[in-house]
């Protein structure tokens, strides 16, 4: 049964309202594509409240700028006790509204999410500065403060766990926010808010925005009073948002775009792990993952077996709806992606690569599509080059470690690679030379709060997560005091 949903209006100033216009959108189940909510539609009036509203938060006299680090660390904290409490119903409008397995969003939240939530927390009171020792009488120290009003601008593959990523590091840091979540994931967003809110947050800190990319999005890129946006989505949006962050002001970005990530099996990989985690790095929530293995080069010693398993992995996915507990494989999230995948497909095949299994849709309902497999795919294809965001495994032969390292940077993108292979040397080699954020050894998409993550090239600007992660949301300043004497 559906989920109830209990919030559909827009969250500001720690109230629920109307947009100002009045307007509403529907929000679907990619399942299906029924309707199963419709939200009070954001624009340029609300975000403006918005801003207004986490402006008065951040006043140097406000609760919030005066409330201890450690104090901030407990409400977080206590929204972690709340999101673990709730996450049975979280996972559930996850599942509903985006597509996501509901088994696989329960285990997000258990183990991911709540982790995040907790690491990201702690971090509030160890924010320091610096005590340097100048020439002559003077003694110098450095304060690390909030930026102040961040826009946070959210994509729909991962609704939580972004939402999570971006806010609490916002929040840990001392800065207050306004939250965009993407236009077709607005409800888990909103349920998050009342967590917040629950906890103890006080009013402003966090508000949230639902609305379009043009429209709140961009009202909220130009705003003269946000200091900051952090947003992930798309290559092309990310251009825009750098653009306009230096329109009215001098925004801070951080910026998490899109991947075009290989995946790289020697001929001494063990092939039994290598397969399988192959398939998972490209078919796990159906490829809509930025970090997602969507070229897999293989070293022709292994190439025939490889594929051979690569198909066979393929074919046994088990398609269904989400919320099944056998399901393996769901939906894309909806009609306008769903077709832009179909398009890829058809594009490999036009230019020369063949399929091996899947490439077509499943089923007359909803957004779903056979994983693929494609060999005889070359560099030089738009499958190859470009990012797909589906169940596409393109799968590409190399005969030597130095002609797939130049293979593998030959991208625009450097979010994520990976290699499978039994000799270290070779790992190391691959690693130190990929030109990218991360890179796996015979695993993928293993990442945890700890670990720093970022992309090179145009894939990313900052780093989240990690220690780093509130330094996106902090500015330094040097103080320098004038001493009577040395000392
Ligand atoms: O992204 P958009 P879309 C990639 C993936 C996918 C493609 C398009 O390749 O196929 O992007 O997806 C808001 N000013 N990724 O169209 O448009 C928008 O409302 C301010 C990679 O969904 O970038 C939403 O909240 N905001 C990715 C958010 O930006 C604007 C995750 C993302 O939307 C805006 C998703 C504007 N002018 C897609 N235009 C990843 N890195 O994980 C849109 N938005």
């Amino acid at each position: 049964m559906a989920p109830e949903i209990k919030y559909t209006k827009l969250f500001i100033d720690n109230k629920w309202v109307d947009a100002v216009s009045g307007k509403t959108f529907d929000t679907y189940n990619p399942h299906d594509g029924s309707v199963i909510a419709t939200v009070a539609e954001g624009d340029e009036a609300d975000i403006n409240l918005a801003v207004a509203a986490a402006k008065r938060a951040f006043h140097r006299n406000s609760e919030w700028r005066l409330m201890d680090a450690a104090q901030r660390w407990a409400i977080l904290d206590k929204f972690a006790d709340l999101v673990q409490r709730d996450t049975q119903y979280l996972a559930e409008l996850e599942c509903y509204n985006n597509g996501m397995l509901l088994s696989s969003a329960i285990l997000s939240l258990k183990y991911n999410v709540v982790e995040n939530i907790r690491y990201l927390a702690s971090l509030a009171d160890k924010i320091q500065g610096d005590t340097i020792p100048l020439s002559g009488e003077v003694f110098a120290y450095t304060l690390k403060q909030p930026i102040g009003v961040c826009g946070l601008i959210l994509p729909w593959n991962g609704p939580i766990l972004l939402f999570i990523v971006k806010v609490v590091a916002a929040l840990a840091a001392g800065c207050t926010v306004v939250v965009k979540p993407a236009e077709q994931t607005p409800l888990t967003a909103l349920a998050l808010a009342a967590l917040l809110q629950e906890a103890g947050l006080p009013a402003g800190v966090v508000n949230v925005v639902n609305g379009f990319g043009v429209g709140a999005g961009t009202t909220l890129t130009h705003h003269p009073d946000v200091a900051k946006i952090s947003f992930t989505g798309s290559l092309e949006v990310g251009k825009l948002i750098q653009q306009a962050a230096g329109a009215n002001n001098l925004k801070r970005v951080t910026l998490e775009l899109g991947g075009k990530s290989p995946l790289v099996i020697m001929d001494d990989a063990d092939l039994n792990a290598a397969i399988p985690y192959a398939a998972y790095s490209i078919f796990s929530h159906q490829g809509q993952m930025c970090i997602a293995a969507s070229r897999v080069y293989v070293q022709s010693g292994v190439y025939d077996k490889f594929v051979q398993g690569a198909v066979a992995m393929a074919k046994k996915r088990v398609i269904g709806n989400p919320t099944d507990p056998a399901t393996e494989h769901g939906p894309q999230i909806d009609a306008e992606m769903f077709n832009k995948v179909l398009g890829y497909i058809e594009a490999g095949k036009k230019e020369g690569a063949k399929v091996l299994t899947g490439g077509k849709r499943v089923g007359n309902t909803g957004y779903y599509i056979e994983p693929t497999v494609f060999v005889d795919v070359t560099d030089d294809m738009k499958i190859a080059k470009e990012e797909i965001f589906g169940p596409v495994q393109c799968i590409l032969k190399f005969d030597t470690l130095e002609e797939v390292i130049e293979r593998c940077n030959n991208t625009n993108y450097g979010l994520a690679a990976g290699i499978f292979t039994s000799n270290l040397n070779t790992a190391l080699q691959f690693s130190k030379h990929a030109e990218v954020g991360k890179v796996w050894i015979n695993t993928y998409l293993m990442m945890g709060p700890q670990a720093p993550s970022g992309g090179w090239k145009d894939s990313s600007i900052g780093i989240e997560n990690g220690l780093q992660a509130v330094d996106a949301f902090l500015e330094q300043k040097t103080v320098a005091i004038n001493l009577p004497k040395k000392f």
